[in-house]
């Protein structure tokens, strides 16, 4: 589960048209370039260590003028997995 899942940007420009790019970790993530919305595109297991991402991503206003950013992506651990016996599954118990 994602927390936060759009960039958003504000030119003051008033013929500014923005678009999104990812730069970083597009393996996993994409963005809508018009609206700024980040999805997962692919599983990410946070019993893995994959808990917090920084995507880089570059807002271009239409008109030659771009900036970079740094977006911060938490990964929420939701119930993915069963639990699992350890212990031997053969006992020997007295009567
Ligand atoms: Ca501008
Ligand atoms: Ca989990």
């Amino acid at each position: 589960m994602v927390k936060e899942e759009r960039v958003t940007a504000i030119d003051k420009d008033s013929d500014a048209q923005l678009t999104f790019k990812l730069l970083t970790f597009q393996n996993l993530f994409q963005i809508d370039s018009l609206s700024g919305k980040i999805t997962v595109i692919t599983k990410i297991n946070w019993e893995d260590g994959n808990t917090h991402f920084e995507l880089a991503v570059v807002v271009s206003d239409g008109k030659g003028t771009s900036n970079p950013g740094i977006m911060n992506v938490t990964i929420e651990d939701i119930n993915d997995n069963f639990p699992v016996l350890v212990t031997p599954l053969v006992h020997t118990i007295d009567e």
